[in-house]
């Protein structure tokens, strides 16, 4: 066991009150704009661009720093092409029979179905992979804390780093997932997440008309 090591806190940066309200403002708008795109261009994207935006998901706050995230980047197209076989195998199940009627009549009005052209492409699928544990040098197991809710801040850092890289993405999770496992031949300890595709917007792209609630219904202020 290592005790704390304390080092000043050197990056931090106030700001007077107006501009902090400014800054707050313009990412607001700068995030509104951010929608889950399904039509995706094959453009190629450079590598360095997502190397960024997995370095900025990689400062999320995590239980007891241990990071417990593995980004598996694809852009091999015989890759990518299994990867949407597998899912769409999964996704067609889901489709007709064993998602509850409940659940597809939630998904309606937002037009998706088992067809899933974009994991072909989109230049870059990024498969998140949860680590609930790490394998010890003794061979043992340590076990991670508060994975899912590490792994969500860190995915959600890293669509917005991707959308303020000038990318679009979507959210995808196949249901199951555990074929990723087995495609991109990860081991036991890591558990699929979702999968996040990366690419631009196509041309003529559309998205649901859907907004967002308002302050009054998704905030609470008691003073
Ligand atoms: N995994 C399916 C279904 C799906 C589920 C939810 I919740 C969504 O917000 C969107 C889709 C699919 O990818 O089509």
């Amino acid at each position: 066991m290592t005790g704390p090591r304390y080092v000043p806190l050197s990056s931090y940066r106030e700001y007077p009150e107006d501009e902090m309200k400014r800054r707050a403002e313009d990412f607001y708008a700068e995030l509104r704009r951010r929608r889950t795109v399904r039509d995706f261009s094959d453009r190629p994207v450079p590598r360095e661009v997502i190397e960024s935006c997995l370095l900025a998901a990689g400062t999320a706050p995590n239980g007891a720093n241990r990071q417990p995230w593995r980004f598996v980047v694809v852009g091999d197209p015989a890759l990518k092409a299994r990867i949407r076989e597998a899912a769409e195998e999964e996704e067609r199940a889901f489709y007709s029979g064993r998602a509850p009627k409940e659940w597809i009549e939630a998904l309606a009005h937002l037009g998706t179905d088992e067809n899933k052209l974009f994991l072909e492409r989109a230049p870059w699928l990024i498969a998140i992979f949860a680590e609930s544990w790490e394998p010890t040098a003794e061979g043992g197991k340590a076990k991670n804390y508060y994975v899912s809710e590490s792994v969500g801040i860190a995915t959600g850092m890293l669509i917005t780093a991707l959308h303020h890289s000038g990318l679009a993405t979507l959210t995808h999770t196949p249901s199951p997932m555990k074929f990723l496992n087995d495609v991109l031949d990860r081991p036991d300890n890591e558990r699929a997440f979702l999968v996040l595709v990366v690419g631009y917007p196509d041309e003529n792209a559309t998205v649901p008309d859907i907004t967002k609630k308002p302050l009054d219904q998704i905030a609470h202020f008691i003073e």
